[in-house]
């Protein structure tokens, strides 16, 4: 039995199931709608120094199985996602709300943590570090000497009263990897661990051999169903090795049962994403129910 609320670093979190980033959270509207949800917190879109057009449409698609999209990092800019801290507080929320960054060069991540730190409204960062659709840069997840100079940075810096600090990481498909990241992560104060993000780099073909999305030649980040044991696995294994640490189980949840999938694997809390996008923000009543 798990209880339906969850504490970490002095937020609640009424319930254990959120939005995932990129997934009804770009827009102000969207973020509203999360926060009227029966969501236990809400998560911003992946957002940049300055606001991102993103990639051509149409950029997302699902069927029954999956999805994929290659979205681009389109977002607002980070300074509307903290200016949405209010907003949301205002419609009478009390859950926290989580801005997701994703520095792209050199000195965005200062910036990008100054800002939202400065923010009283916001709870919590999640910072992204397995954004696939971005032209001419690599998941820098898959870097485990970037993502330690990226964090030695981030947390040479960093207060011990600073707002807590997630990771949302890419899907690992091979033991050493997950140590590697594990060896990695433990030598911070990492508030949380998400994972995974949507599997870089496939490719959908139509009936008639088209591919479903326009950008990179039809190739993106691949979410829904297909990719729960994946989602499953990462967990198990980041939670075998890294046991203190928080993780909010991510990939594949359609159904109630994969949320106990997850927390039977060791996640703490769970994002949902591409089953949001088909069925808006009462997927969480159906799945709270
Ligand atoms: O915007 C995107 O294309 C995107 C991002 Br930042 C991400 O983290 N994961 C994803 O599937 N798409």
């Amino acid at each position: 039995m798990v209880d339906r609320e969850f504490r970490l670093k002095g937020l609640r979190f009424p319930n254990r199931i959120m939005n995932a980033s990129g997934c009804w959270c770009t827009s102000a509207n969207e973020l509203i709608d999360l926060a009227r949800s029966s969501s236990g917190a809400v998560v911003s879109k992946s957002c940049t120094v300055s606001a991102r057009a993103g990639n051509p449409l149409p950029r997302y698609y699902h069927d029954d199985i999956m999805s994929i999209n290659s979205t681009g990092l389109a977002n607002n800019g980070c300074g509307f996602y903290c200016d949405m801290g209010s907003l949301l507080s205002k419609v009478g929320y009390d859950k926290p709300y989580i801005v997701s960054i994703a520095p792209l060069k050199d000195g965005d991540i200062e910036f990008l943590l100054h800002q939202v730190d400065a923010t009283p409204t916001v709870d919590a960062i999640e910072l992204n570090l397995s954004c696939p659709n971005i032209t001419g840069k690599s998941q820098v997840g898959y870097d485990f000497e970037a993502v330690k100079r990226l964090l030695d940075g981030v947390f040479a810096t960093r207060s011990k009263d600073a707002k807590p600090l997630g990771v949302k990481l890419p899907a690992y498909f091979d033991k050493s990897h997950f140590t590697a990241i594990a060896d990695v992560l433990k030598c911070y104060d990492i508030a949380f661990i998400t994972c995974i993000n949507s599997l870089g780099y496939g490719l959908v073909l139509s009936d008639v051999l088209d591919p479903v999305i326009a950008p990179h030649q039809g190739v993106g980040g691949v979410g829904g169903k297909s990719i729960l044991p994946f989602g499953l696995a990462n967990v198990f294994h980041l939670h075998g090795l890294l046991p203190h640490i928080p993780i909010i189980g991510c990939g594949g949840i359609t159904t109630k049962k994969d949320v106990l999938r997850y927390f039977k694997a060791g996640a703490s809390m769970v994002q949902i994403g591409t089953e949001l996008i088909k069925q808006g923000p009462s997927v969480f009543d159906a799945i709270l129910e």
